[in-house]
């Protein structure tokens, strides 16, 4: 029998595992500097398919869901240097992120999208909503990605929810 031989890709939910980011989101404590987001690392072929979580200041400092995520996983295994890292995460590993990963910080820290790429096992980012233009003018961070060689994929459904949960410590300037 022919086989259509589809890729894991093809056949996961993202919107699923958007919606578990999004729920870890609103564990975020509010505030008016930054978004709350909420990350996973996802070994897309595992049984076991879940690596790590985050969430927009989970962890001590001004950290970020994909930081936290990373840094989690790194802890979670004893991994401490980003050679172990590399070795450490699977080849299949792909990253959901409820907001595109920074690519410039106000705070000066390192941008997501470094730690994504020096990674070096991520193939793909799957994410809810690009980063509205409050904090830093343009967040380069799709582009940075697709030129490092690593895919990005919009999944479309939970834009408005993701950000009213990203903005829920701003102020809030009339409209609608
Ligand atoms: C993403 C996060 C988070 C942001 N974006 N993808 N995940 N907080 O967890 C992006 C926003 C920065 C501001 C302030 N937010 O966070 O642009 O203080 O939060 O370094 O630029 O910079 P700091
Ligand atoms: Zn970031």
């Amino acid at each position: 029998m022919e086989s259509l031989n589809p890729q894991v890709s093809d056949i996961v939910d993202h919107l699923a595992y958007l919606r578990l980011a999004l729920n870890l989101a609103k564990k975020s404590p509010p505030k008016p500097t930054n978004f709350r987001v909420g990350a996973l690392l996802v070994s897309q072929s595992s049984d076991t398919p879940l690596l790590s979580t985050g969430y927009t200041l989970e962890l001590p400092g001004n950290t970020h869901a994909e930081q936290c995520c990373l840094n989690k996983f790194m802890d979670s295994r004893g991994i401490q240097t980003l050679e172990e890292l590399q070795e450490k995460l699977p080849m299949d590993t792909v990253l959901y992120t409820t907001m595109e990963p920074c690519s410039k910080r106000l705070s000066d820290n390192k941008p997501c999208v470094d730690r994504i790429v020096e990674a070096k096992k991520i193939r793909k980012v799957y994410v809810g909503v690009s980063e509205p233009e409050k904090f830093v003018e343009e967040n380069n961070g799709r582009r940075v990605l697709e030129t490092a060689g690593i895919q990005y994929e919009y999944v479309p459904g939970l834009e408005r929810e993701i950000l009213e949960v990203a903005t829920a410590g701003h102020e809030k300037t009339g409209g609608n």
